[in-house]
């Protein structure tokens, strides 16, 4: 129940298909062909060497079959060599004579292009097809000159957050909103063996290439996978190797004291070091492909070298030398803040927090760290800038970290397409138009993470269209120009096979119209102009405006009867512009340059402050929130057009989820119109009830 049901391989099943290479996923990639094939009538032949000149509909063949490399069809050559390397991850795709031809150098290129394929469909066989990609510029150009692809990031990972037991307060899956692990059951690995390979699958297809199977909150049972446990994360390597992705493991800092008996976990201490040596050495024996280290050292009660006065660079380089020798990598995150800070001090400023803590030790990370940052400074908000340090540790390998699950997004009950959201980060250029963007910086660095939404639910994303968010959220690390819409029909085309329904311009155009704006229309209805939170505290689903303006989290709005809005400027409040480079940097300290969306992250601002738009902040609350709830009514009833076009269960299950949707959208804009109404007096200048 999500993308690539057997109709959608209905193109490559009914052709006559050669595959030769060896290799694990070269024996992937035929057994999918294979799969096709029985259903939908072509045939599948395999060979390890060089192919034969039988005729085929398709070729699929690593480029070390090929004497001088070049393609077994006739008809005018592929030159592979005027292509260069198409590296451990690309491929070519060429129509060559009667024949589609895919080539790769290494197998895991042979399966990312037979996805490709697959989102093609038949126009991968006319002649005529359109295969530069979705967003690709000569997107509309005929089947032309071959052309390679190849992954703008090496390295395009989940971070679950999966405990193998139950958390008492959090569950299993921490901010999970699909129900229990897939990995995990009754403490012991899952039974559903072949729900993780179906999920390999389903990550493969979008690009995923790696995974941290435990929560980075590492609790006792789960701290235990890096050594006695060990053998259970082996069981899951297994079932994900196949479809070309590694595991990672998220391990606690204080693994020495706690699994290795030692008195400390001081990142100098020379038995520390080698504890580490050893462990890491145990691990790689047992699994040779293992990734390396994820780690949340520092954050939130979590341990780190700061108890043993030393800084982050001491302990990631701690990991990362124990790494080093296996290939391995530390992924090092950098959300450390003060969650024990005191609401009275203004002067603390939590989205300062990253940089204060990171910027300074640029230079110093080996270079098997990998420094993973948030990418907004506050907390995967609906709207936050980009964090500063991603234009701060020129001398660092940064990863960026998304956030699939939908904590502050509406967990899975609202739709919230987030691809519009993530494309507006990744093309972020923090130095200037003409600088670098945040893809730029991930790409040269550590590559694209992101939270996972996935769960044992049957729809596996508790919202079935938030299985969207997870298939962009890979596509976007493999391309992150692509264009959200074309990347939203890429979804539509291999979820929902829409050349079979009744009605596809209908099912196509709906979805279209839920989804599109739907992130916007979340952002409308909850926090208003870029200042956050004003969720439930603990759980933070739901509107509570103060609930955390008096706690000890460092998330405040600071609103009272004249204004609201966090002064991070240079010239009267924490400083924080001063974090970017610029232009930002001036950008967002000057009122009246500040983009609207973000007025009131950077700014305190008075109720009657005229916005870019004309409006006034009070007037743009009020506005904004009826819209929102006037546009989640719009979905509802657009979604009811699609019964009888789409699976029932799955209408059903989205009707459920849109009714909860609107009920709190009506909440959360009666709370928040209600609360900006009652501090500041301001009337709505079109008279509409604000309780
Ligand atoms: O947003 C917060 C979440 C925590 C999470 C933390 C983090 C895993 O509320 O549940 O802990 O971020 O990113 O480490």
């Amino acid at each position: 129940r999500a993308w690539l049901p057997p109709e959608v391989w209905r193109a490559i099943g009914s052709r006559h298909t050669l595959v030769s290479g060896t290799g694990l996923l070269v024996d992937t990639v035929a057994a999918e062909v294979q799969r096709a094939a029985a259903r939908h009538g072509g045939t599948l032949r395999r060979t390890t060497e060089t192919p034969d000149q039988a005729p085929a509909d398709l070729v699929l063949a690593l480029t070390a079959t090929l004497p001088g490399r070049r393609p077994p069809a006739a008809g005018p050559g592929v030159d592979l060599a005027a292509l260069g390397a198409l590296g451990p991850e690309g491929y070519v795709v060429a129509r060559h004579g009667a024949a589609t031809v895919l080539l790769a150098d290494a197998p895991a290129g042979l399966l990312y292009g037979l996805f490709h394929l697959v989102r093609l469909g038949e126009t991968a066989f006319s002649g005529a097809a359109a295969f530069s990609g979705a967003a690709a510029p000569d997107s509309a150009a005929a089947f032309g000159p071959p052309r390679v692809f190849r992954p703008a990031m090496a390295r395009r990972m989940l971070d679950h957050w999966d405990n193998v037991d139950v958390h008492p307060v959090m569950g299993q899956v921490e901010r999970g909103y699909s129900g229990g692990s897939i990995f995990w059951r009754d403490g012991a690995p899952a039974a559903g063996r072949s729900r993780i390979t179906a999920y390999a699958r389903l990550l493969a297809a979008c690009g995923i290439n790696a995974v941290s199977v435990n929560n980075v909150n590492v609790h006792a049972t789960e701290a235990r996978l890096l050594t006695d446990r060990l053998d259970d994360v082996a069981d899951l390597a297994d079932l994900l190797r196949p479809y070309g992705i590694r595991v990672h493991l998220a391990v606690t800092f204080a693994a020495p004291v706690v699994l290795g008996g030692l008195p400390t976990a001081d990142p100098h201490d020379p038995a520390v070091r080698h504890w580490w040596a050893q462990t890491t050495r145990r691990v790689y024996a047992r699994l040779p492909d293992f990734g390396g280290y994820l780690v949340k050292a520092d954050s939130e009660g979590q341990p780190g070298p700061f108890s043993y006065g030393r800084d982050h660079a001491d302990g990631a380089n701690l990991l990362a030398d124990a790494l080093a020798p296996e290939g391995g990598v530390v992924h090092w995150r950098a959300f450390v803040y003060n969650h024990r800070q005191d609401w009275r001090d203004r002067r603390t400023d939590r989205a300062r927090a990253a940089y204060d803590h990171f910027a300074p030790l640029d230079g110093r990370f080996r270079d098997n760290v990998i420094v993973q940052v948030k990418h907004g400074p506050v907390d995967f908000q609906t709207r936050e800038p980009v964090s500063p340090v991603v234009a701060a540790m020129p001398g660092t390998r940064l990863a960026v970290e998304l956030q699939v699950t939908q904590e502050y997004t509406g967990q899975q009950k609202h739709v919230c397409h987030l691809a519009p959201w993530w494309s507006e980060i990744l093309r972020f250029a923090p130095w200037g138009a003409d600088g670098r963007t945040v893809a730029d910086v991930a790409a040269d660095g550590g590559g694209l993470v992101a939270v996972s939404n996935v769960g044992d639910d049957p729809f596996w994303t508790g919202h079935p269209l938030a299985q969207a968010n997870l298939y962009a959220f890979g596509r976007l690390a493999w391309d992150p120009r692509l264009d959200p819409s074309a990347l939203l029909d890429e979804w539509i085309d291999l979820t929902f096979d829409p050349a079979r329904s009744a009605d596809p311009q209908l099912l196509r155009r709906t979805l279209h119209e839920i989804m599109d704006d739907s992130w916007r229309t979340y952002e409308r209805y909850t926090a208003p102009l870029g200042v956050g939170f004003m969720v439930r505290p603990g759980h933070h689903y739901g509107p509570d405006v103060d609930g955390y303006e008096y706690t000890a989290w460092g998330t405040y709005h600071f609103a009272d009867r004249d204004g609201v809005g966090v002064d991070r400027t240079r010239a009267t409040g924490t400083g924080f512009t001063g974090q970017y480079p610029s232009p930002w940097s001036e950008v967002y300290e000057s009122l009246d340059r500040c983009p609207d969306e973000l007025l009131l992250f950077f700014h305190h601002v008075p109720y009657h402050h005229v916005l870019h738009s004309g409006r006034t902040v009070a007037q743009h609350i009020y506005d904004t929130h009826f819209d929102g709830v006037a546009e989640v009514a719009a979905m509802c009833r657009r979604w009811e057009r699609l019964a009888g076009l789409v699976d029932p269960a799955l209408h059903a299950r989205v009707t459920e989820r849109l009714a909860e949707q609107l009920r709190c959208a009506r909440e959360w804009c009666d709370q928040v119109n209600a609360y900006f109404h009652r501090k500041s007096g301001v009337p709505d200048a079109q008279g509409r009830p604000l309780h």
